[in-house]
């Protein structure tokens, strides 16, 4: 006979045990869409010890609506191997251009991503940073649910050696850093520069160039990359995401090591 009261005991009691394993990490990734969900599969494989942050109820971001909500995605021959590798089906559209059905895209890289390892904490948002001596030294979470009713409702912290912005074109880890009155981004300007219009070619490459540590202890992946440092949208087009994942989850595992 089904109890209800133990249902809800063992949902408080795992939940909030899965919490206090997570509170202190190598790695806190926030944002679950293409690039976060890559570089956090990486890192989980690599044995280290990392959890996800997402404001929504569903992993995949701005990836489950394809294109104009046609829900498929195009990603470029360099990136095609990590397809491969999560065992995402594609299909040649023609020399370079690889098409993979974006819900099934999503749902891999997520599930893959899990079973790595990864920890994700859905409907939870990142709204700060903590900072000691000129680094980030963690992230500041409260429910998305307190976000979206506006409640004044304090946050709870997270302490990790390192935070992946994968936020997307908001960029809101970096952002919120970047209005600090006393923090500089390793920009230009020393703030979010900003993306540029959609130029898919050139947002691509630089996608790559852009995915490094844009302030002490914060690595920046996916789009969020081109935003902090000031490059173009690419539109649905989605293999600098996954390589920007790889990228930033290889760099971070370096630098843990060193
Ligand atoms: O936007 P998103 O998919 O980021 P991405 O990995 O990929 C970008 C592409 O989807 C697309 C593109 C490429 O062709 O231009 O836009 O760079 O996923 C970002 C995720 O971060 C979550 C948000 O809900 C989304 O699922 N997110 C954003 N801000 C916060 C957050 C926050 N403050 N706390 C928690 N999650």
């Amino acid at each position: 006979m089904l109890d209800e009261v133990t249902i809800s005991r063992a949902i408080v009691s795992t939940y909030l045990q899965k919490l206090q394993d997570h509170l202190e990490l190598d790695v806190a990734i926030v944002g679950g869409g293409p690039s976060g969900l890559v570089a956090g599969y990486k890192l989980a494989q690599a044995g280290r010890k990392v959890a996800l942050f997402e404001r929504k109820l569903s992993l995949g971001g701005g990836m489950w609506g394809g294109g104009m909500m046609m829900n498929e995605i195009v990603v470029q021959e360099q990136a095609k191997r990590i397809l491969d590798e999560f065992g995402v089906p594609s299909k040649e559209f023609q020399p370079g251009y690889h098409t993979a059905d974006s819900v099934l895209c999503s749902t891999t890289l997520a599930s893959k991503a899990c079973l790595a390892g990864l920890t994700v904490f859905n409907l939870v948002s990142v709204e700060d940073v903590m900072v000691r001596d000129s680094r980030v030294t963690g992230l500041v979470i409260n429910w998305s649910a307190v976000e979206m009713g506006g409640l004044h409702v304090d946050p709870l912290t997270i302490r990790a050696k390192w935070v992946i912005d994968a936020t997307g074109h908001a960029a809101e880890v970096l952002g919120v850093i970047s209005r600090k009155v006393d923090a500089r981004l390793l920009t230009e300007n020393g703030r979010v520069m900003g993306e540029r219009s959609l130029w898919a070619d050139v947002a691509e490459t630089n996608t790559l160039g852009n995915t490094r540590e844009a302030f002490p202890g914060v690595y920046t992946a996916g789009m969020c990359a081109n935003a902090v440092f000031g490059s173009y949208r690419m539109g649905p087009v989605f293999g600098g995401m996954l390589l920007s994942g790889e990228k930033a989850a290889q760099e971070v595992h370096r630098r843990l090591s060193e």
